[in-house]
């Protein structure tokens, strides 16, 4: 088994001081960080999830994995992000009403704070009122949104239609992983993103445009 292999399947197992030792190796043995994180964190978090699906894990088991999960993401961080950037903008971001989801987020979180824009979180189940206030008190540029539930996702056109009722001019930005560009057109939200690094990229255009 190489390095990757070896990560996803312990983060599967949620054990994190192995997760820790090995992620802390494949950096040491030249692996990019993007990789690790893709082929390693991210994959084996798709197999957990696929077997949460299909009810072969449950919620305790997941836990334990998401736990693994942050602490590989967090000796990722200094390599997937550039230090000593200055802050260009600020980002009102949180995962959607209703959801608890918040590993996506924080990635998000962590590659826009990289580009050097100022993040305020607002951590999960955030209901679009408070997107909206709080995204008035910091003077954010954009309000981003997260979810990760089918059932979560109409909660962002609360948010977009808040921020229009309001006559506001925050942009708006929408992910996670249910969501896709044609959704983004339906509810009139700005713009979406797949993943974590892209939408670092949109919020830094955005700000500086
Ligand atoms: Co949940 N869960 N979960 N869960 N969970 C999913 C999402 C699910 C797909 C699992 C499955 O059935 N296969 C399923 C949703 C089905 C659906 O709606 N279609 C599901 C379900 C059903 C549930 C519960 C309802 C289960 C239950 O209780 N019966 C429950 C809901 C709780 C709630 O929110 N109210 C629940 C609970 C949980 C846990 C608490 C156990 C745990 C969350 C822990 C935590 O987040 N702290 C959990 C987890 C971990 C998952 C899976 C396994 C992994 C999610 C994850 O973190 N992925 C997930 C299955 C899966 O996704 N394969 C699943 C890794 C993360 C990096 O990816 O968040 O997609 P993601 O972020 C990506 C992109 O989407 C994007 O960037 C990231 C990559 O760079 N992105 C953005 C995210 N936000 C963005 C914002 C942007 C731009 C990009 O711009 C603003």
């Amino acid at each position: 088994m190489n390095y990757l292999e070896e990560i996803s399947s312990f983060m599967q197992q949620g054990r994190a001081p192995k997760v820790k030792e090995l992620v802390s190796q494949a950096l040491e043995e030249g692996i990019p960080a993007k990789d690790i994180l893709e082929q390693g964190l991210l994959a084996g978090m798709s197999v957990v999830g696929e077997k949460f699906k299909n009810n072969q894990v449950y919620v305790p088991e997941v836990l334990i994995a998401a736990r693994a999960m942050n602490a590989g993401v967090l000796i990722l961080k200094p390599y997937l992000t550039e230090e000593g950037v200055e802050a260009t903008g600020t980002v009102v971001l949180g995962t959607v009403k209703g959801d608890l989801h918040d590993i996506g987020k924080n990635l998000v979180k962590m590659m826009m704070e990289g580009k050097g824009l100022n993040v305020i979180d607002l951590g999960v189940d955030v209901a679009p009122e408070k997107f909206v206030e709080q995204a008035v008190t910091h003077n954010a540029d954009i309000i981003a949104c997260s979810a990760l539930l089918t059932t979560t996702m109409g909660e962002m056109k609360n948010v977009v239609d808040l921020v229009r009722s309001k006559n506001l001019d925050f942009k708006i930005m929408i992910g996670g992983a249910p969501i896709n560009d044609n959704f983004c057109k339906t509810i009139g939200a700005d713009y979406y993103t797949p993943d974590a690094a892209s939408a670092a990229d949109k919020a830094l255009e955005i700000c500086a445009s």
